[in-house]
């Protein structure tokens, strides 16, 4: 563990941190209809950094109105594509500008290294903008020879137009906060559509920093509203509002579930992020210290607290010995500090209650069978740190291999054959995403092609760009995010039929 020779705290964010926040909606910052507040806490320190307005059903009926009248009338319906195009390029803008005050709110809201806030979050954030501000101008239809059965001579001319599906609810989590608005209002805006964002009510400082630019950059009143608040309250609120047209939900599998059902009240349009448990295998004609490293960062990248994790690891047998001990000596080098540490390399979890989530899966993992080759525990100190660690003598049926942890823990298991592994690596509810390393391109390609996720990376992991789909298969949820995929999911199809 280090100890906090913290990065100084910007005068900017202290100041941002000694205000109560608000919510915005309809371009105005306000406080929750009940009056509620809700604190905001720092896992590295268990301390409250500040307290929020606590939104719930009667905000969400607020911010309701106020997007439904921005996609109707106003300013916003009337802008060109290119004109929206050039506000989605000067919110990219200022989110570069501001970098470093949101990295160091990021890092002190979600416990994540303030380092990779500034290598990831933020250039993501930024790229995603930049991506769809190309896209505003090439959001197009195709032209469509028609064929009628039953009126042959006739001649018609038909095209379809796309169109933004409306309003659309957000429901983001706590493990990218920022990234994941920007990953969600990019290609919202970019299809024309209106807002209503709610963050997860452990991260909600950097989406409402995020609210401050979107003003500054001249986006309308009421195309973005975003309303903190608690899943159970303004999420479900979110969820159920029968004017609602489309949400998008990223979280857990369960509340997927919940959404699902909420959005039969007036059919709307989902797409869903959820979980994962993903593949991450390792042949033994693989560069090794390529894998090893590979295997590694896939799991303790962000504390473990990452959707497509590779999180179950394959290894082939002959090499299992190897790669554990390699993998293991890259976890003993791993810091642990608060993110404002430049030290640390990994942070606290987000919260109590993923600690003990997390504290739970060991302590299920062990009673199963499971051994610790590295960690194992929770470190003794404030803050919600856990050891990064690997499992092995795990088993197909084991909870810990079965359930995402989305803590620092990896299962590790050995297979015999290529022939084997791909049914191995299918066998969870989930799809989200799979690694494969080796040098025989023929046999990626072919694992590629029979492993049931959203993503396969070969010889790589967790590489995102704004140009590569990303979204999962089976329960780990549908739709896609991130490239021009995003738009399909927030667009509709217009035909039109004219008969000449
Ligand atoms: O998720 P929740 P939690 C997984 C991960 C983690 C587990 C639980 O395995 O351990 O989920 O995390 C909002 N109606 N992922 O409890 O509850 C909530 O306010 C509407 C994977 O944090 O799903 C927050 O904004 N909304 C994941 C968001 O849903 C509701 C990222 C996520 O919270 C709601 C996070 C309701 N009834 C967790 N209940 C990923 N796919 O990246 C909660 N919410």
């Amino acid at each position: 563990i280090s100890t906090p020779e913290a990065i100084t705290i910007t005068e900017r964010v202290n100041a941002f941190l000694a205000t109560p926040k608000k919510l915005l909606i309809d371009g105005r910052w306000e406080e929750a209809v009940s009056g509620k507040t809700f604190p905001t806490y720092d896992p590295a320190t268990e301390q409250i950094l500040t307290t929020v307005s606590e939104g719930d059903k009667a905000d969400i009926e607020k911010a309701a109105i106020a997007a439904r009248r921005a996609f109707e009338h106003g300013a916003w319906p009337r802008l060109t594509p290119s004109e929206r195009g050039r506000l989605l390029w000067k919110i990219a803008d200022l989110i570069e500008q501001h970098a470093e005050e949101l990295a160091l709110l990021e890092s002190l809201d979600n416990g994540k290294a303030v380092t990779n806030v500034r290598l990831i979050d933020i250039p993501v954030s930024v790229d995603i903008f930049r991506y769809m501000a190309g896209w505003t101008t090439k959001i197009e239809g195709t032209t469509i020879p028609l064929s009628p059965a039953d009126a042959p001579s006739s001649h018609y001319f038909a095209y379809t137009l796309r169109e933004p599906v409306g309003v659309v609810g957000q429901i983001i989590p706590w493990n990218y906060p920022l990234m994941m608005a920007a990953m969600r209002v990019a290609p919202a805006l970019a299809a024309g559509c209106t807002v209503i964002l709610k963050p997860a009510e452990q991260t909600p400082l950097t989406a409402l920093r995020f609210g401050e630019i979107l003003q500054e950059a001249g986006l309308p009143a009421g195309v973005v509203n975003i309303v903190p608040g608690y899943g159970e309250t303004a999420g479900a609120a979110l969820a159920e509002h029968p004017d609602v047209d489309k949400i998008s939900f990223t979280g857990s599998t369960e509340v997927g579930r919940l959404i699902l059902k909420a959005s039969a009240i007036n059919i709307k349009r989902i797409s869903l992020e959820l979980g994962g448990k993903s593949p991450n295998i390792i042949f033994k004609d693989a560069r090794l210290e390529d894998a090893i490293r590979g295997a590694a960062d896939a799991i303790f990248a962000n504390h473990g607290q990452v959707c497509c994790a590779g999180s179950r690891l394959y290894i082939e047998q002959d090499i299992f010995d190897e790669v554990i001990a390699g993998v293991s000596a890259i976890s003993k080098e791993i810091k642990l500090g608060p993110g404002i540490d430049p030290s640390a390399t990994m942070g606290p979890l987000i919260s109590d209650e993923q600690l003990h989530r997390v504290c739970g899966y060991l302590e299920s993992g062990f009673q199963q069978g499971a051994r610790a080759v590295t960690g194992g525990q929770r470190v003794n100190r404030a803050g919600y740190y856990v050891e990064p660690t690997i499992l092995v003598d795990t088993t197909a049926d084991m909870k810990v291999v079965q359930e995402e942890i989305f803590g620092p823990v990896v299962v590790a298991q050995p297979f015999k054959d290529a022939s084997e592994i791909a049914p191995i690596a299918n066998n969870t509810h989930y799809g989200l995403a799979a690694g494969i390393w080796t040098q025989d391109i023929s046999k990626a390609h072919h694992l590629a092609n029979r492993l049931r996720a959203g993503t396969v990376w070969i010889n790589s992991y967790s590489i995102f760009d704004s140009a590569l789909p990303f979204g999962g298969y089976k329960q780990s949820g549908y739709g896609r995010e991130m490239a021009h995929s995003a738009l399909d999911t927030y667009t509709e199809v217009k035909a039109v039929c004219i008969k000449l």
